[in-house]
């Protein structure tokens, strides 16, 4: 091997370890992927048998499949068939019935928060709150800890819509400020300055959205929306939080 040939060679062998390199720190450089959806942290134990909660649902009010998709938007095709049972440890209970319900809009246009946590999950009139535009936030106090297996909640189901950037949070103080974790987020543009979030957007039917949240333990529950494809307002018909004392 001449001189000449063995520069080649170890030119070619650095440039080769410098894209090589240079690769590797581009992955290290590369961001974090988008937020995931907080899971639960605590509470929950694998060797634990775990059964399907008995829900309750309201009765369809629409059938067929809702055609006024909106474009561009990370939307769930609507499920064929019921929903996959949501399992919880035998005794998980709906710990919010009948609690208490604080929002972000003291002064709903329609209804009360009362109706959030008094069971009737119905498509009629008078069994929803109407919230103002914009983002607006509605808040449980189960007033202790709880580990937390599923969340569920109903907006208006009364016609095929989808609310936005709904988010769904539990924290330690009822400012959440302490030990706040996301358990569900489909605000893919941050617009709701939450955080980005990778859960998709969904429409809207009888069976409510069910978060599983696998035993996060936490007092508060906060569940945020900003809007739908009905109109500007946010809405809720009820929500249930599934859970177990805390140990
Ligand atoms: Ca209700
Ligand atoms: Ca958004």
């Amino acid at each position: 091997m001449n001189v000449n040939r063995v520069r080649v060679v170890a030119g070619v062998l650095v440039a080769y370890m410098l894209t090589c390199c240079a690769s590797a720190q581009d992955k290290k450089a590369d961001p974090p992927a988008t937020q995931p959806a907080a899971k639960a942290d605590a509470g929950a134990k694998t060797d634990e048998k775990l059964v399907p909660l008995e829900l309750k649902l309201p009765k369809p009010a629409f059938k067929g499949t809702p055609t006024n998709i909106p474009p561009g938007t990370n939307l769930e095709p609507p499920r064929k068939g019921p929903r996959p049972p949501v399992l919880a440890p035998p005794g998980t209970k709906n710990v919010a019935a009948g609690l208490p319900v604080t929002s972000s809009d003291r002064d709903p246009i329609i209804g009360s928060l009362k109706l959030i946590t008094d069971g009737d999950k119905e498509a009629s009139e008078g069994s929803y709150v109407e919230l103002g535009p914009k983002r607006q936030w509605v808040q449980l106090d189960l007033k202790a800890k709880y580990a937390i297996y599923a969340i569920l909640v109903w907006h208006n189901h009364m016609n095929a819509r989808v609310y936005h950037d709904v988010v769904v949070q539990v924290a330690d103080d009822a400012d959440f400020i302490e030990n706040v974790r996301t358990l569900f987020n489909n605000d893919h543009d941050n617009s709701s300055g939450l955080g980005i979030g990778s859960d998709k957007e969904y429409w809207e039917t009888f069976e409510g959205k069910a978060i599983e949240t696998k035993g996060v333990v936490a007092r508060y529950v906060r569940l945020s929306s900003k809007g739908s494809t009905g109109d500007d307002m946010n809405h809720y018909t009820e929500a249930e939080v599934f859970g177990v004392p805390a140990k």
